[in-house]
């Protein structure tokens, strides 16, 4: 055989050695098998020499075709291998679908909302349907149809957020027993959850925003009995048969005779204090006038609850600003 026919026969030799190769380790030693310094495609290069001086153009342009070839086919084997390769790992990151997913963080009703909706189903239970009314309000359903006349200090325009004149922010849920009472005949037994506003200063009891709920009840025969054995019906179902509520005089314009409701709170350091809770009382025989109830035939009673307290005692909370601060690891807890 030629030394032509030889370089012929190592192109093919080496290219179809070459389309069979799929690993990198594989791949090297076919260039140094062909390209390598000691290589086959180098040794019959030298070979070039020992042939007749008409023929070695002609064969010293075959033997540099072949290594041009022979160096391209390698690259381009070189270049399907690494994308091969990339692939490879690629598809080796492993998918474990039995693995927890990333739980997605679900919002929740904040806890007074919760609370309201509690104290909604336990006053259901005992008769009570719930009624709204706006919180901006009008002087007349704020103060004068509860009988607070205009020299009260509840009308202190510093102790009261007012609007334009005439027009307040409700400082009271007292404003429902009127709205009510206006568009319904007795009996009548409603609860009116709902936001207040006083310019009260802030601090771990006080906010100048903060949700009451109301409760009135007005029939034949309604005794301050009823209403002592309601709230503290109400009491335990809210907080639990071992709290402890007194009930102290006080005085509100619309509730005669009136008292105010106090729970004990217990402190983690072991003390406890009573907090009030809220108002209550008999509901004023001018309050049943005002809205063309006759008091004769009539009587009735009314609370009124801080909200917030009630949350602040049943889950130990110590300062009330913790309800509106918004910080989701407080929240989240409820
Ligand atoms: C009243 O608002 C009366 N309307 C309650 C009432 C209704 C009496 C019906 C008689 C008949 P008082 O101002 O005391 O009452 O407020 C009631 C409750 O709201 C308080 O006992 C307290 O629990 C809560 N409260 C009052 N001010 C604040 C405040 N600034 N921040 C948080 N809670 C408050």
């Amino acid at each position: 055989m030629s030394l032509l026919d030889d370089i012929q026969a190592l192109r093919t030799a080496a290219t179809e050695a070459l389309g069979g190769i799929n690993t990198a380790d594989a791949l090297e030693a076919w260039r140094i098998k062909y390209l390598g310094a000691k290589g086959m495609v180098k040794s019959t290069m030298q070979r070039l020499r020992e042939a007749p001086r008409e023929e070695k153009p002609a064969l010293g342009q075959a033997a540099n075709q072949l290594k041009i070839a022979l160096t391209e086919a390698f690259e381009a084997q070189k270049d399907k291998l690494g994308a091969a390769g990339a692939k490879a790992k690629t598809s080796s990151v492993k998918l474990d679908v039995t693995l927890p997913g990333n739980r997605p963080r679900i919002g929740h009703s904040h806890i007074i909302s919760q609370t309201v909706s509690e104290i909604c189903e336990i006053c259901a239970r005992m008769g009570f349907e719930v009624a709204y009314g706006p919180e901006v309000e009008d002087e007349h359903h704020n103060f004068i149809a509860l009988n607070i006349p205009d020299h009260h200090p509840a009308r202190d325009p510093l102790d009261n957020f007012y609007l334009y004149p005439g027009a307040m922010l409700r400082s009271q849920t007292s404003t429902v027993q009127i709205r009510v009472m206006e568009n319904t005949q007795p009996p009548v037994r409603i609860i009116a959850p709902g936001r207040v506003y006083r310019p009260d200063t802030v601090d771990a009891t006080h906010s100048f925003m903060f949700h009451q709920v109301e409760g009135l009840y007005v029939d034949e025969g309604v005794t301050m009995s009823d209403l002592k054995t309601t709230l503290d019906q109400f009491c335990k179902a809210y907080f639990g048969p071992e709290v402890a509520t007194r009930f102290r005089p006080s005085f509100f314009p619309f509730t005669e005779p009136s008292a105010e409701i106090d729970v004990l709170f217990h402190y983690d350091d072991g003390s406890t204090r009573w907090i009030e809770l809220g108002g209550c009382g008999m509901v004023d025989p001018n309050v049943l006038r005002s809205v063309n109830y006759d008091p004769e035939k009539y009587t009735g009673f009314a609370f009124g609850l801080g909200i917030e307290r009630m949350v602040m005692r049943r889950h130990n909370i110590p300062d009330i600003r913790y309800l509106f601060e918004s910080d989701v690891r407080f929240l989240h807890q409820f």
